[in-house]
């Protein structure tokens, strides 16, 4: 199985836990958009699905695609949101925010009963940081709020580079018009702790620590898929 194969085994087999009249949150990112092809394909067969997207871009391909939408605000409560991730580990944290769209996936996430993550073996870690944290920034102060980000960090036993988070000759500006800095910690030992600190300083937005919001993980490596559930 190559990379693509293997994005599509987990989308298919998270696609088994969709049932007719559910309320969806659907991920943004390669993994989730052949989820949404997939998840096409049943709806031109008559499942019947009420979906939200986490970014303009996932908006996009289920319109192209005829995945009936709604905004969060119309379902406010979703049965299951289905998204991708950076990295996952044994405890079900997840790193999230490799697309930009962090903020929306959170929120999302967090309105849904369940939240199923698909991958493959490629984003399974021991302990997350080997792929930079997004931190989602608001642009007004970015200079302060990256030195405030540096010293909690700091305060954690954290350094690396940081750097905000660029898209052409510019900076890349997520949905909600805010920045990504990029954090490259490396290992994070503590990832509630550093969720928490990032949380209270008033220029972040939101970070891509994603943690108590999976609720299953669907991993897809050459000889298959397997769970990472809950209980491990
Ligand atoms: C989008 O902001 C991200 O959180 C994605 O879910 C994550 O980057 C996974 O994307 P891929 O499935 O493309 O690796």
């Amino acid at each position: 199985m190559d990379a693509r194969e293997m994005k599509i085994k987990a989308a298919a087999v998270a696609l088994e836990h969709v049932e007719d009249g559910m309320r969806l949150g659907i991920g943004t990112g390669s993994t989730a958009e052949e989820f949404v092809r997939l998840l096409a394909e049943k709806v031109a067969n008559g499942l019947k699905v009420e979906c939200v997207p986490t970014s303009e871009r996932t908006a996009r391909l289920c319109v192209e695609l005829g995945v009936p939408l709604k905004s969060l605000d119309e379902l406010p409560q979703l049965d299951l949101t289905i998204d991708g991730a950076d990295e996952v580990d044994g405890h079900l944290r997840l790193i999230k925010g490799g697309g930009g769209a962090l903020l929306r996936e959170k929120i999302v996430a967090a309105a849904s009963a369940r939240m199923i993550v698909i991958a493959d073996e490629s984003k399974v870690v021991d302990t997350l940081g080997r792929f930079p944290l997004p931190i989602e920034i608001n642009p007004f102060g970015q200079v302060s709020t990256r030195i405030a980000v540096e010293k909690t960090a700091e305060r954690l036993g954290l350094t690396g580079q940081m750097a905000l988070r660029t898209s052409g000759d510019g900076l890349f500006m997520t949905d909600g018009g805010h920045l990504i800095l990029d954090a490259s910690f490396g290992r994070i030992p503590d990832a509630e702790a550093l969720a928490i600190a990032l949380n209270t300083i008033p220029g972040v937005v939101e970070h891509g620590l994603f943690i108590d919001l999976a609720t299953l993980a669907i991993i897809a490596g050459p000889a298959g898929a397997r769970v990472i559930d809950a209980k491990n």
